[in-house]
């Protein structure tokens, strides 16, 4: 390795994510030598969520997460590692948060947390911290009106996105911070801090309020791209007062503070423990998946599904996002997101395979690709991408035989058998990925794409993607890439901060990669090329479809 890592020493990433807080330990080979997980429906269930949040029935697309469950989160995870890790080895600690979701810190809360008690917990001390003790979440679709006044006031969705590497969206948070001070100006008001989820988490850790980082800082619609700067005219357009709200910006390796006394005395860290910028699960991802060829794309299948890759320049559009690479000053992360991911699977699961993944992937082994045709859209929540609204939709295609999307016949269904139905909504997710994937210009077909997230773990998922995409699917050692990325990162910002500025994140591994818990391995060979290129002609009839559907059914 080019650089070294200090002997003995271990790096703690944590990942905040919708469903659970998880933490990876890697030592200083970059091995894995622990991880854990606080799941929140079932450990933290006082706080009542189903699958970690709240679907307001009153407002709709309302979807918050209790903050002071992640706080709680933290107790009980650093609780249950400390038997499996000695915290005094713990050089530097990073992570991962769900993007875009946000914390408003009431006035006083600075100084709470730079006077934690020891001798409790931090659920019993941050109680008061919040002026709202909901957060909204990724998940929130509640703000179309704001993403329009946003976008209209800086000259139009194209002139937003140029700025800020996207278009508005409703998860993003300038328009849910624009909502919060439309609607709750007395929140806005009292609210002296706004965090990320990243941030906020990091927060926690340092005692003081840390800053947001410039990758995770750009899924808030607030950034500017490529100055990475707050965009003045954004601001503006967004809510008055906010910059001092917002607090600074922060390159992603750079050191957020030191750990907080709380946490030398409660659970034995050193006192110069680092605490690295925390940063949004996909752009950790990225990193914990040493994504750095622009052909390699990767495909995170966690609560949402992403799928993402790097790129040298930056094009923001009317689809898709554009973040910093958190492991590459010099170049970007682009990517797609959809919110019906493993929940809507989850769905057809218990309702088609006996709420078992055992029967979902009998079924999927034993139907025949392509599914006679049968294609589904299946939207539990209302989606991203397209923008449509719940509801599932079923077609059979007719007249596949030839090879001209024109002469394919659709007829509208009610209902499929069960077999049908489960991989009606696998190929539906992949060929949406992989039509949306090539409009925004992503690599087709991809070298590789690497697969994350928890359902990356059931191979023949893995095997539709192959088919769909046209190319080999590699794997990690553990599915949960965002908290190992955030361990790895863990250990570049303590590099960096030992270097005295950055240096590559390669130079951690070189030509050692294969040695470390971070290298890939070949999970499925590619699909059959004739079975691709029927794909290929049915990716471009569901996409004719969808363009329908938003005409009928999107919003506007
Ligand atoms: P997040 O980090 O967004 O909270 P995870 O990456 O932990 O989510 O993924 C959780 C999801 O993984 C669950 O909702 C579940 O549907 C899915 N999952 C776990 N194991 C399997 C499996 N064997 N097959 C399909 N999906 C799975
Ligand atoms: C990304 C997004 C989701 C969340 C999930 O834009 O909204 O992938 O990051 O945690």
């Amino acid at each position: 390795m080019g650089y070294s890592l200090p002997k003995d020493s271990l790096f703690l990433g944590f990942d905040s994510s919708t469903q659970s807080l998880k933490a990876t330990v890697l030592d200083d080979n970059l091995n894995i030598v622990a991880s854990d997980v606080v799941h929140f429906d079932s450990e933290l269930s006082h706080y009542q969520t189903k699958d970690g949040v709240y679907r307001d029935p009153m407002v709709d697309g309302r979807i918050v997460s209790p903050t002071l469950m992640w706080v709680e989160a933290l107790d009980l995870i650093l609780e249950k590692l400390k038997s499996k890790v000695d915290y005094g080895k713990v050089v530097a600690i990073s992570g991962s948060g769900q993007q875009h979701g946000s914390v408003y810190w009431n006035k006083g809360s600075k100084a709470m947390l730079a006077s934690l008690d020891p001798t409790k917990p931090l659920v019993r001390q941050l109680g008061n911290a919040f002026s709202a003790k909901d957060s909204p979440i990724w998940m929130d679709s509640s703000t179309t009106s704001q993403c329009r006044e946003i976008e209209k006031a800086v000259g139009g969705a194209l002139e937003l996105s140029k700025l800020t590497g996207s278009r508005a969206y409703e998860r993003f948070t300038g328009p849910q911070i624009r909502k919060i001070f439309k609607t709750q100006r007395e929140v806005y008001s009292e609210t002296e801090r706004i965090s990320l989820v990243s941030s906020f988490m990091a927060s926690l850790l340092i005692g003081d309020y840390a800053s947001i980082d410039e990758a995770d800082g750009a899924g808030m619609n607030l950034m500017d791209i490529n100055q990475r700067i707050w965009s003045k005219t954004v601001l503006e357009a967004t809510a008055p007062g906010l910059e001092e709200k917002l607090g600074k910006l922060a390159p992603s390796y750079a050191v957020a503070g030191l750990i907080a006394p709380y946490f030398v005395k409660r659970f034995h860290f050193k006192d110069n423990c680092l605490i690295i910028q925390w940063s949004g699960d996909n752009p950790n991802s990225l990193a914990g998946l040493t994504l750095n060829t622009p052909g390699d794309l990767a495909i995170s299948l966690g609560t949402s599904h992403t799928v993402f890759g790097i790129t040298s320049e930056a094009r923001p559009g009317l689809e898709g996002h554009i973040f910093p690479n958190p492991v590459d000053p010099s170049c970007f992360m682009v990517m797609l997101c959809y919110k019906n991911g493993s929940l809507i699977r989850e769905d057809v699961r218990n309702r088609c395979a006996e709420h078992s993944w055992d029967i979902f992937n009998q079924f999927l082994e034993k139907t025949p690709p392509l599914n006679g045709g049968k294609l589904g859209f299946y939207y539990k929540d209302h989606e991203i991408l397209p923008p449509l609204p719940v509801g599932f939709h079923r077609y059979v295609l007719e007249n596949l035989t030839g090879d001209s999307v024109e002469e394919i016949k659709v007829r509208e269904m009610q209902e499929f058998d069960p077999p049908s139905e489960v991989r009606a909504v696998i190929e539906g997710q992949f060929l949406s990925m992989r039509g949306h994937a090539e409009r925004f210009g992503m690599p087709t077909p991809p070298k590789r794409i690497i697969a994350t997230g928890g359902a990356s773990a059931n191979e023949s998922i893995l095997k539709s993607i192959a088919s769909i995409f046209g190319c080999p699917i590699y794997t990690v050692q553990r599915p949960d890439s965002a908290s190992l990325g955030a361990a790895l990162r863990a250990a570049h910002g303590w590099l960096c901060n030992n270097e005295g500025g950055f240096v590559p994140i390669s130079s951690m591994y070189e030509d050692k990669l294969d040695k470390t818990s971070l290298s890939a391995k070949l999970a499925v060979p590619a699909g059959d090329k004739e079975l691709l290129s029927k794909y290929t002609l049915i990716m471009k009839k569901r996409m004719e479809i969808e363009k329908n559907l938003v005409e009928r059914l999107g919003r506007s």
